[in-house]
């Protein structure tokens, strides 16, 4: 393996699968009890606020308990060890798994379960408790225009504005837990492709994008993460 200068990992809701949080499209997934236009989608929060609110109410407890599994602390000790590169991390997940296992440089492009934008004034309030209609914007005074601070089908992501000039500067792209559907996300490998990354796949099986990753890592992201961060540590 050869020296790197800009890693970026690319993670989605696999690799935080080993912390016990459930997937979206696996059998028992998230989206397998609730149809996702009645959940995450703009339209959907607009047309009943009160059950989008709900949804992510009830999400919160178990996120704020969820602990880190081995494939978050290998990215941070990459962070943190590996002299010679920045490591980035864009995730799809609205966890707080990789801040937990403390990791820094990390864009939550689908935004993250403990945040509520106003939508009067734009500025995010932090809550872990819950957040509804009723809720006045600690910013504004203004209540009942509170939305998660989540990116839905059809809304723009976050962060992009630095993720794009992230992506064309990786020499190393990796991407894990992410079954690569959802867009444009899953377009990120192609651009690091593009602009020279090597590109490496962690996943239970083949996904839909893996013509465009030069390796394939087979498994368990908290078994086969740090068996690789291992190996670019001991170069
Ligand atoms: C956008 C909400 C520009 C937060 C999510 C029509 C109109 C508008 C847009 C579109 C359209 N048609 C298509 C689009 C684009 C659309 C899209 O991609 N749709 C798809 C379904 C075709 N994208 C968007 O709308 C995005 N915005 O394009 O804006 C725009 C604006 C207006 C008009 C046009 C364009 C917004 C996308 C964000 C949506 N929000 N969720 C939440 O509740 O979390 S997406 C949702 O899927 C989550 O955020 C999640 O992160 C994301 C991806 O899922 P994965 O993380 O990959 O999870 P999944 O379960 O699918 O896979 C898990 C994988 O892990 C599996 O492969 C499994 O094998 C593996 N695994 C499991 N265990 C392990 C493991 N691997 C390793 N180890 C393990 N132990």
């Amino acid at each position: 393996m050869r020296k790197y200068k800009n890693i970026v990992i690319l993670t989605g809701a696999g690799i935080s699968a080993e912390s016990g949080l459930s997937t979206f499209r696996a059998e028992n997934g998230l989206w397998n009890n609730h149809r996702v236009e009645d959940v995450a989608t703009y339209e959907a929060f607009i047309r009943n606020p009160e059950y989008v609110h709900a949804f992510y109410n009830e999400m919160k407890p178990e996120l704020y308990r969820a602990k880190p599994n081995s494939a978050h602390l290998a990215l941070s000790r990459l962070q943190q060890e590996y002299d010679t590169a920045k490591v980035d991390i864009i995730t799809q997940n609205i966890d707080t798994l990789h801040e937990k296992a403390g990791s820094r440089n990390i864009y939550h492009i689908h935004g993250v379960i403990n945040q509520a934008v106003c939508l009067n004034c734009y500025r995010i309030m932090e809550s872990w408790g819950d957040v509804d209609t009723q809720t006045i914007c600690p910013h504004c005074q203004i209540s009942g225009m509170m939305k998660p601070n989540i990116v839905f089908f059809g809304e723009d992501l976050l962060e992009m504005d630095k993720v794009d000039g992230i992506l064309r500067r990786c020499d190393l792209f990796l991407s894990v837990g992410t079954s690569g559907v959802v867009f444009p996300a899953a377009a990120f490998v192609q651009t690091a492709k593009y602009y020279g990354a090597e590109t490496v796949e962690f996943n239970l099986e083949t996904t839909s994008n893996n013509f465009y990753f030069d390796h394939h890592i087979q498994g368990k992201a908290g078994t086969t993460l740090p068996a690789f961060v291992d190996e670019l540590l001991q170069n």
